[in-house]
């Protein structure tokens, strides 16, 4: 046996040790998901992971990293149109800055009610924001529901746009945010999601905006204890994979891992609609004080110079705004 110095046998070792723990599977595919076990996006991302590894013998392996641990959603979608993520499940509010089009979508009180967004989204409208997110990378699938968000803080109930008065919110990362809190008489943060728990605590910020699921899983609810419902946003989410990712794969794969995220979509969908009432329960049981907002129009009417400054500079967009609102 002919002898080998010691960095060749370190070499040899070295490549060994890689072909015994080489996946067995062609490609393996990572998923950015920002939310724990057990929230329905996460169950539902989870279910496609295994549905893709099924339905294609292994030839697609995927694995989805919770809890935001692979960064914030802006880095995401960053990372995942440069292939560096496969696959995610990304709201569409912090896309604006990425793929103006989608800014639309963060007009406050676009949307009526969660049902016509999905009514808007599913159908060809719902085509022509995938059509420009996929120029910039991002090939979305099927979308997700996000309910509807509220304002939340640690110091009083919101019933009319002056008890927003000097409140400190956090926002995403989207300037129409920082606008629209601007309108209503506070002062918007924009920060990652993973920094608003420690910010409410130590009084950094005074509240926040989410969806009730939200709300409760961040465990912002335990010192935010007011919830008060004026329904300003209506964000679809997305599942989404890279383009680069995508453009790789023959047409028969493309087929399995698309039917397999429209049955996700399905599935979280109907998690979403038990987790809203689950979580809205569960933060009342808590202690939280959840008031409803009377008069929804004062907050409405607040936000008429903002659609009438995105309409100036973007009028490109003004017919799918019209769309949007004329679609029941
Ligand atoms: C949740 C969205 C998530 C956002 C988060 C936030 O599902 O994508 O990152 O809000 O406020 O409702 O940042």
């Amino acid at each position: 046996m002919q002898f080998m110095t010691p960095i060749r046998a370190a070499m040899a070792a070295a490549v060994a040790a890689v072909a015994l723990t080489a996946p067995v599977h062609a490609d393996t595919w990572r998923g950015w998901n920002i939310h724990p076990k057990g929230y329905p996006n996460t169950t539902a991302i989870e279910k496609f992971a295994t549905d893709v590894d099924k339905a294609t013998d292994g030839k697609l392996s995927l694995k989805v990293y919770n809890g935001g641990i692979l960064g914030d959603q802006s880095d995401a979608i960053e990372q995942l149109r440069a292939g560096a993520l496969e696959f995610a499940n990304f709201n569409l509010g912090p896309m604006g800055p990425v793929v103006p089009m989608t800014d639309v979508l963060s007009l406050p009180y676009l949307f009526k009610s969660p049902e016509q967004m999905h009514h808007v989204m599913d159908g060809p409208i719902g085509k022509e924001f995938a059509a420009a997110m996929e120029k910039k990378g991002i090939v979305v699938l099927s979308w997700y529901d996000g309910g509807s968000r509220s304002f939340y803080n640690t110091k009083h109930p919101i019933e009319t746009p002056a008890d927003m008065k000097g409140l400190k919110l956090r926002v995403m990362n989207n300037d129409l945010y920082v606008q629209m809190v601007a309108q209503l008489g506070g002062n918007a943060t924009p920060m990652a999601y993973g920094e608003v728990y420690q910010a409410l605590k130590t009084g950094v910020i005074d509240g926040a905006e989410n969806n009730f699921p939200s709300y409760d899983s961040s465990n912002h609810y335990e010192v935010a204890k007011y919830y008060s419902v004026d329904d300003h946003l209506i964000l679809p989410e997305c599942l989404c994979i890279s383009k680069k990712a995508w453009d790789k794969l023959d047409p028969a794969l493309q087929d399995e891992v698309r039917k397999a995220a429209i049955a996700s979509a399905d599935d979280q969908r109907k998690l979403w609609a038990e987790d809203v009432k689950k979580s809205e329960a569960q933060v009342k049981a808590s202690g939280v004080k959840v008031n409803t907002v009377k008069d929804k129009a004062a907050f409405q009417d607040a936000m008429k110079p903002i659609y009438a400054k995105f309409e100036t500079e973007h009028p490109e967009f003004k017919k799918v705004i019209e769309q949007i609102q004329a679609t029941e």
